[in-house]
């Protein structure tokens, strides 16, 4: 046997797989809050970490252009089958590599160049892929976007369809990186029959959620709905894209070959095994879990005194506005990430600072439910952020903070074989 296929990676790559050591440990012993982020599971670890990278699998399942397909076929079918059965769907394409490639093969399914969209503002939660001019989406399309209201930062849904029947869009786009607030898909698809326009939803944040049917769905009331498969839904990085059968030829052929070729199977086999987790009861104790905590950390750190964004959250996460307390996103963040608590600075809606600044942090549940922390330790890990933020200077504050949130995060381990 080659050696190459007998020498570990400590062996063979020392550097790498220090960093992969380090990583293990830090996600051990931080407490993670980004709330586009998860932990999976040792089987969706294994599955993604397994030979199928070595496969060439252009197609689809039963109609290769590569030979020795037949395991693939296995591993594809059942996403499939598995995605169908967890959100209803007509149809599944398990192939997106990404949630950005997963929209833009709606985009080219339901678009041409020069059609108009309707999406919401990114800086009042949208997503960067829903016609951010930086994007393809920006660039291709005329954009227009809807976004939330002044006065208690929800969903302005009236502003929606005004836009909607001024401009006609040929596809509205729902769904957002940073709502706290549960959207009224049947209202939006409303609007969008209204106008004759397409609808996609995009809930790569909320598909845990949705599949367990503490979210409502979209699947009933949208032509394409669009996400990754590695936030709450917790499994591989990666896409996913669920439609009406009558795109469902138009969806797989912009996927391949319109914009990908070989499928990454490796990662198609983690997603069915994280489709398999998410369809077990336990899947929905977990999710109900994840609103109950963003709910008492929410609660927490207004009672502590600190601006919630539209005044609460009914998903995974919430909003703090840093700025109203004299630090910018960017400060706040630097001060946690110091501090072994890892967060995004985010803008909040109607922002006076610029996006790399922002006057905002977002923080999701998630990944700390994953580790079975419950609403005793949102209080905990409240005050330990609340400390941070009134003294985001002090290294006795940070120092302190860092051994709570170790001896904090010891009695919820993870990945404990992993980086012992
Ligand atoms: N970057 C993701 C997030 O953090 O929400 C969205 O793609």
């Amino acid at each position: 046997m080659s050696n190459l296929h007998t020498r570990t990676l400590a062996e063979t790559d020392p550097l790498i797989h220090g960093a992969i050591i380090n990583e293990t440990r830090r996600q051990n012993e931080g407490l993670e809050l980004i709330a586009s982020e998860n932990f999976v599971s040792e089987a969706v670890l294994q599955a993604a970490g397994s030979v199928f990278t070595n496969k060439y699998a252009e197609g689809y399942p039963g109609k290769r252009y590569y030979g020795g397909c037949e395991f693939t076929d296995v591993v594809e079918s059942t996403a499939i089958s598995r995605a169908k059965e967890l959100f209803g769907a007509d149809h599944a394409n398990v192939q997106p590599h990404s949630g950005s490639q997963a929209n833009m093969a709606v985009f080219l399914t339901a678009l041409q160049y020069g059609d108009t969209i309707l999406g919401m503002d990114l800086s009042h939660g949208g997503h960067l892929t829903h016609g951010h001019p930086l994007n393809f989406s920006g660039k291709s399309y005329k954009t227009v976007f809807y976004g939330v209201k002044r006065e208690d930062e929800t969903l302005d849904y009236e502003q929606m369809e005004r836009l909607a029947q001024e401009h006609r869009p040929r596809l509205i786009i729902c769904g957002a990186s940073a709502y706290p607030r549960t959207i009224d898909f049947e209202r939006i698809a409303s609007i969008a029959r209204g106008v004759g326009a397409l609808l996609m939803a995009d809930i790569a944040h909320i598909a845990g959620l949705v599949a367990t049917g503490i979210h409502p769905s979209p699947v009933p009331h949208c032509d394409f709905v669009t996400t990754t498969t590695h936030k709450t839904l917790r499994g591989p990085r990666s896409g996913l894209i669920l439609c009406r059968e009558q795109y469902a030829k138009d969806i797989d052929r912009n996927v391949f070959p319109g914009i990908q070729g070989g499928p990454l199977v490796h990662i198609i086999a983690a997603k069915a095994v994280a489709f398999h987790e998410a369809l077990q009861p336990e899947f929905r104790e977990y999710q109900e879990q994840i609103v109950r905590n963003a709910r008492a950390l929410a609660g927490e750190m207004s009672e502590l005194g600190h601006r919630i964004v539209s005044g609460g959250t009914d998903n995974h996460l919430f909003m703090i506005d840093v700025f109203a307390g004299g630090l910018t996103g960017r400060d706040a963040e630097k001060a946690l990430e110091a501090a072994h608590i890892t967060v995004n600075k985010n803008t909040i809606p109607f922002d006076s600072n610029p996006p790399m600044k922002a006057s905002g942090i977002r923080i999701g549940t998630p990944a700390i439910t994953t580790r079975g922390m419950k609403e005793a330790q949102m209080r905990q890990v409240a005050h330990i952020i609340d400390r941070v933020l009134r003294a985001p200077q002090d290294e006795s504050v940070r120092q302190q903070t860092i051994a709570e949130v170790k001896e904090l995060t010891a009695q919820f381990p993870l990945y404990a074989n992993r980086w012992q």
